[in-house]
């Protein structure tokens, strides 16, 4: 039996993602913040498939709590053959000048310090094995900069820089590292963006056919279903309507 470990498995992609795994036989371990919304999950999963799921509540802003809640795992759901580091947010939308630094905070302690706690404590166990699939949630943003985008974009190109260094750091070890980077997609996304603000968010999606999220779920569980010797590296999806981060074209 494989595990895959799945961080921001509450919503969006993340929730997504577990079930696909979920679906093609993955023992997982969900983490999110929202306790409620894990034992949902958890409690979807073992009604429909038949595998173990094991829930992680921690925010990966906090480094002790993070290390402390991954090292509590009962040994063997330390083999984890794929993790998923998908947590992650955007805050606000404005320029630099006019930017909120709390938002900058919470986006860089998020997307790329969170991610790195998840992937330092996790990364030794794959590499005592020699084994393990590493698949991070960058974006299109991680591959080009749009306006007010700035600190989100930032995070993001952190995400594909540590993806490239993960990648050559793991290589002796015959660790696969995949970066996914989505375009738009319709989840919970926009509405934390906006903070709370539906309409707002509804707005991004408008007059197109945006992606959703078991586009990137299926995308996710094919890179992690290839033959050994076969590594999906880089992987940029968009929906139909958007050519790039600002190129969308509208049907309204
Ligand atoms: P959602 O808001 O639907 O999901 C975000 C998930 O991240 C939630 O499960 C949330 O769980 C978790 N999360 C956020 N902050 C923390 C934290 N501090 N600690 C632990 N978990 C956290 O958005 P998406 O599914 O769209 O986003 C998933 C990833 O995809 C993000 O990294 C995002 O940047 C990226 N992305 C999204 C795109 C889009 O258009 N939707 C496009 C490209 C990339 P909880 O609140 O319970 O902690
Ligand atoms: C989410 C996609 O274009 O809103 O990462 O930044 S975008």
């Amino acid at each position: 039996m494989s595990i895959a470990l799945i961080t921001g498995a509450t919503s969006g992609f993340g929730k997504a993602i577990a079930l696909k795994f979920a679906e093609h036989g993955y023992d997982v371990i969900i983490a999110g913040r929202r306790e409620e919304r894990l034992n949902q999950l958890e409690h979807i999963i073992k009604d429909t498939y038949d595998v173990k799921v094991f829930s992680l509540c921690f925010d990966v802003r906090d480094k002790i709590k993070t290390e402390e809640e991954l090292n509590a795992l009962p040994h063997d759901w330390k083999e984890v053959d794929v993790l998923v580091n998908n947590a992650g947010l955007a805050s606000g939308l404005s320029t630099i000048q006019d930017g909120d630094i709390n938002d900058w905070e919470l986006m860089i302690d998020t997307n790329v310090k969170g991610l790195l706690y998840v992937s330092r404590t996790v990364m030794p166990w794959m590499v005592k094995r020699n084994k393990g699939h590493i698949i991070n949630i960058g974006s299109i943003a991680g591959k080009e900069v749009y306006p007010k985008g700035n600190v989100y974009c930032a995070t993001k190109h952190a995400v594909d820089a540590i993806s490239k260094a993960m990648r050559i750091d793991m290589l002796p070890h015959g660790i696969k590292v995949t970066a996914i980077h989505p375009g738009a997609a319709e989840t919970e996304f926009s509405l934390v963006r906006f903070k709370g603000d539906a309409d707002k968010a509804k707005q991004v999606y408008n007059g197109i056919d945006p992606l959703v999220a078991e586009d990137i779920a299926e995308v996710a569980y094919f890179a992690a279903s290839r033959p050994k010797h076969v590594v999906l590296n880089d992987i940029v999806i968009t929906p139909l309507a958007q050519a790039a981060a600002a190129y969308v074209e509208r049907k309204v």
